[in-house]
């Protein structure tokens, strides 16, 4: 890999492969800059005679300029031998290497689809071009480090890792948002969460479990938090007593992703996005939702409807709160209503008006919900009937409490959007290996 040239002995005879980023193609001496996944080099065709002969300044034209390379188109896939030189004065590593045998595996069109200014659109109806740009190369590095560290977590508790069906009988959130697709003579919906069966590894008696997976939305919004498919990291695990010991293993897992993540990329981090990335500390300060509306309202900001959740301006003022008071970037709001969470939430046992769940916030945008799940059946059933749905239609998630479920509890965390608030990024398109919204299926 061309990241590892630095180390090599000088007068190593090398064989690079990668694409053109930039062809240099001088009178006398003809430049490439050669890229691959791990960072880029200079090659060079004819430099090297000039320097081994000061004293015979015709030496340069010996080396022959090669068409070859005067044709190179910027993107072409070429495998390049040659001697390796370290050059203090070269800029990219420290070293460059000598063009002996040039071999173009395929050559690009030559023109160039996306430019360095080109509109996130553009950019995305040629992703793959795009994806080439370090910054964007270093996105998928740093989601790799991230669910790897979380991975590690889950295994090192003995959680298991689950894959719970994309095609559903049923809704798995609420009627809205909701993909329908034909099967067969009938029809089935696209998974909005792994939700109920997730819960029923519960029943099942796995204990721990996790799942990084796709889910689907028919959210019809353009916002730079949405998308129609994310990819939906959950987790739910059994004999909890309360969503605290939910809040604390996804303190667990963030402090241990991001900690991987500043290790591992922290320096290329810096250099290309101009971030240092900061590992929370642990407890996240925890503040009840009808505290959180009082305190943005104390500092000018009303939450439009009484019963509401947090809106988007609310979540962004209570975030510059805790990072002014407690200088943290996440923060718990717990204890939502019972009105605005869904059925299987537990109810606080002496006030049924609120329940023990969380919104996790970060750096002022959602990224998770989480919560105690109500397991005793009857209350569950009756929660149901509260929401105005019928029990009857959630016969099969009703059975996995019928025959014995212990305590539990869980949280889903959506993926791109932690991506996109550790990196700064505008919107989850730019950090999506192919976003998909309302308007965009392709490509
Ligand atoms: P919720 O619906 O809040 O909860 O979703 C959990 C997290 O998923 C992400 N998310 C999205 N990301 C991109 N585009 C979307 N359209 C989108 N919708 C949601 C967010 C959000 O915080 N079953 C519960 C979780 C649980 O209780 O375990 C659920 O799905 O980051």
């Amino acid at each position: 890999m061309i990241k590892n040239l630095p180390s090599v002995e000088n007068g190593t005879t090398v064989r690079v492969s990668g694409w053109v980023e930039k062809v240099r193609d001088q009178r006398y001496v003809q430049f490439v800059v050669l890229r691959d996944e791990s960072g880029a080099v200079q090659l060079v065709n004819g430099g090297v005679l000039r320097e081994a002969d000061p004293e015979n300044p015709r030496s340069d034209v010996l080396v022959p300029r090669t068409t070859t390379i005067s044709e190179l188109t910027q993107g072409s896939f070429v495998t390049v031998t040659g001697e390796l030189q370290h050059n203090e004065r070269v800029k990219l590593g420290g070293v460059e290497v000598q063009i002996e045998t040039i071999e173009v595996v395929t050559k690009s069109l030559p023109d160039n689809p996306v430019a360095g200014d080109s509109n996130i659109d553009v950019r995305l109806d040629w992703r793959f071009l795009d994806l080439r740009r370090p910054e964007q190369n270093l996105v998928f590095r740093i989601q790799t480090t991230l669910l790897h560290a979380m991975r590690n977590v889950w295994v090192d508790r003995g959680f298991i890792e689950i894959q719970t069906p994309k095609l559903m009988a049923s809704a798995s959130e609420s009627r809205a948002e909701l993909f329908e697709v034909e099967y067969f003579e009938g029809k089935a919906f696209l998974a909005q969460s792994p939700q109920f069966f997730k819960q029923m590894a519960q029943a099942a008696g796995f204990g721990g479990i996790f799942e990084v997976g796709p889910a689907f939305r028919a959210d019809h919004s353009f916002t730079s938090r949405h998308a129609t498919e994310f990819t939906s990291i959950d987790t739910e695990l059994s004999w909890i007593d309360s969503h605290e010991d939910v809040m604390e293993l996804h303190e667990e897992l963030l402090v241990a992703a991001l900690t991987a993540v500043k290790e591992k990329h922290g320096e290329e981090i810096q250099k290309l996005f101009g971030i240092d990335v900061t590992v929370p500390s642990r407890p996240f300060p925890r503040i009840p939702l009808a505290e959180a509306k009082e305190i943005v309202k104390e500092e000018g900001y009303e939450i439009p409807r009484a019963d509401a959740d947090m809106d988007p301006e609310g979540e962004r003022r209570i975030s510059a709160h805790v990072k002014k008071k407690y200088d943290h970037d996440f923060v718990f709001i717990t204890d939502y209503a019972t009105s605005i969470r869904p059925f299987y939430h537990m109810r606080h046992a002496d006030n049924p008006e609120l329940t023990n769940s969380y919104d996790l916030i970060y750096r002022g945008t959602e990224i998770s919900t989480g919560a105690q799940r109500e397991h005793r059946v009857e209350v569950l059933e009756a929660q149901i009937k509260e929401k105005g749905m019928d029990p009857a239609e959630l016969g099969f998630y009703l059975d996995f409490f019928r025959y014995g479920v212990p305590s539990h509890g869980g949280f889903g965390m959506g993926l791109n959007r932690v991506l996109m608030l550790l990196l700064e990024q505008s919107s989850i398109r730019e950090v999506t290996y192919l976003f998909r919204g309302p308007t965009r299926l392709m490509p």
